[in-house]
């Protein structure tokens, strides 16, 4: 059996995650909490990143080899186009959010979070036994310094960034979208899983994995606020309720749909 070791509110578990639950594949998942994770993870990759997969004994890390790996053992619905271009500018899409938007979107949403720490470790310890959930809201105050360096957040610059990477994204799928609906070709690929998972944590669709436990704290709600308006979260909303289904569960919905 596959297993998932995952954060449950990250963009890149969230493509995972999504892929996973497209392709029908049969899975357990594991929710690690920020900080903890790294000694687990790292035993398994080398690395401390998550999303993990471990399959056959072996562990994979990195959401597009993740799903590299999937669209060959599971094929079907692929999310790669057939035409040799749009597969190109599929794969390009995926990478620019993973290697540029994401990390860049991510310092502003972790300092929102990080302003409120209790609100942090309740998104992210969302679902984990009470005295576990206890224990981590009295650590994330402390390891907040950590969080910000690790994730490279130096600053208000670094903050404003963010919010100049999200414009641009949500800019980006409001144009390449109208036509279509869809960022490449005429059908739901690769590039709309990953734009969609990466602006989820600003949208939150809600009846989706990606909406948090409310109420979000004053931070965070700001910061959804300033963007929900914008024609490119209808696109987010849409692409959701078209292609991600209604699955709220964390902890392994692929079970019941296998
Ligand atoms: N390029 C990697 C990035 C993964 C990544 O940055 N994951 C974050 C969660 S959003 C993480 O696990 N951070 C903890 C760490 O680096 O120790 C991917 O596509 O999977």
């Amino acid at each position: 059996m596959l297993e998932l070791l995952q954060f449950r509110h990250s963009p890149y578990n969230e493509k995972v995650r999504w892929a996973l639950d497209l392709k029908r594949v049969p899975h357990q998942r594991r929710s690690l909490l920020p900080g903890p994770h790294m000694s687990v993870v790292k035993r398994l990759t080398g690395r401390t990143t998550t999303p993990v997969l471990m399959h056959d004994g072996g562990a994979l890390d990195g959401s597009a080899q993740i799903i590299e790996w999937l669209e060959v053992q599971y094929p079907s619905p692929a999310l790669l186009p057939t035409d040799a271009a749009q597969r190109e500018e599929a794969l390009r899409i995926q990478r620019w959010f993973d290697d540029d938007i994401t990390p860049r979107m991510r310092r502003t949403v972790l300092d929102a979070l990080l302003q409120q720490p209790s609100m942090f470790a309740r998104i992210f310890a969302d679902g984990a036994p009470t005295l576990k959930r206890w224990a981590y809201a009295c650590v994330v105050p402390l390891a907040a310094p950590l969080v910000r360096k690790g994730n490279g957040i130096t600053g208000p610059e670094s903050v404003q960034d963010g919010h100049r990477a999200a414009a641009e994204a949500f800019d980006f799928v409001f144009q390449r979208g109208a036509a279509t609906g869809y960022l490449c070709s005429d059908a739901f690929s690769i590039a709309d899983l990953t734009a969609a998972s990466t602006l989820a944590v600003l949208v939150r669709p809600q009846n989706s994995p990606m909406a948090c436990p409310q109420p979000v704290g004053r931070g965070f709600r700001a910061l959804m606020e300033r963007y929900a308006k914008h024609p490119g979260a209808d696109w987010v909303r849409t692409i959701y309720a078209r292609h991600r289904g209604s699955r709220s569960d964390f902890d392994g919905p692929s079970l019941a749909l296998a």
